[in-house]
């Protein structure tokens, strides 16, 4: 068995916690698996799987299996003991429960920010034809610094960060959306989130972190990485003070040098 899913999950789960983006139990991550993918690892799921319900009803995910974190586990050990710290998840055929198919062993549960993770799913695959799969949560400290200097507005945040890093703009022309402060771990701040996610590949929630999706782990690591990285920029920069920022008009000729639709409500021009 070459490398599986599990094994891409758990390395992007650590890559995280490498960069700093999960202190203790911070962050977690979701998959939507596809058919090779479930049959490539089959082998390995319970007999008698464990049911929960959910808290909500997620009827456009019936069926679906899910890599997912587990509940108060840390992104630093999931390399360790995968099958402790995250799981395979089958959402029922009504949406409103699921079975857990392997790990989350010893009682573990999938992430508290499990509805916020479903609704995603669930907005960006129909935003995006059905390629997204991929949903993470991380808490990197400069977009997360950044949320104390603006207002929780889109148009602000997205246009600092494109102003940010030349490639910005590329990498996430419809720009970030922006949840402000509420309280995690509910059907409330997932449905806040997902109202945005028709429109933004990443969302940045206010005193707390961000959510970035993607059709597959480099592409969502990569997003997060690309704001986290302009953020930090964009504080240093403040720091020493701006004289000077990319303009409009250059947005728009790197948009058309590498064939990208920047958001126009973003734009002044
Ligand atoms: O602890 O990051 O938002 C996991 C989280 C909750
Ligand atoms: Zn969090």
């Amino acid at each position: 068995m070459g490398e599986t899913a599990i094994d891409r999950f758990a390395r992007m789960c650590y890559d995280g916690f490498l960069q700093g983006w999960h202190e203790r139990n911070g962050g977690n991550l979701s998959y939507r698996m596809d058919e090779n993918e479930m049959k490539e690892v089959s082998a390995l799921f319970s007999t008698e799987p464990r049911h929960m319900d959910l808290p909500m009803t997620f009827e456009d995910l019936a069926d679906e299996c899910f890599i997912v974190t587990g509940s108060g586990r840390y992104m630093r050990n999931i390399p360790l003991a995968p099958e402790k710290n995250m799981g395979i998840i089958r959402i029922d055929g009504t949406g409103s429960g699921y079975s857990i198919l392997w790990g989350l062993e010893d009682g573990a549960k999938p992430t508290s920010e499990l509805p916020t993770h479903l609704l995603n799913h669930q907005v960006r695959s129909k935003a995006t034809g059905g390629r997204c799969r991929v949903v993470y949560h991380a808490h990197p400290a400069n977009i997360t610094a950044l949320t104390y200097t603006i207002a929780p507005d889109a148009r602000t945040l997205s246009r600092i960060l494109w102003q940010s890093e030349t490639e910005c703009a590329v990498v996430f022309p419809d720009g970030v959306g922006m949840v402000d402060w509420m309280v995690p771990g509910g059907t409330e701040i997932a449905k806040a989130t997902a109202m945005q996610m028709d429109r933004y590949s990443a969302v940045v929630w206010a005193f707390h972190g961000i959510f970035g999706t993607g059709s597959d782990f480099d592409e969502t690591f990569g997003l997060v990485h690309t704001i986290e990285k302009a953020a930090e920029i964009y504080l240093k920069a403040k720091g020493a003070g701006i004289v000077r920022t990319i303009t409009d008009e250059e947005l728009q000729e790197l948009a058309k040098a590498f064939n990208v639709r920047l958001n126009r409500d973003f734009l002044n021009v």
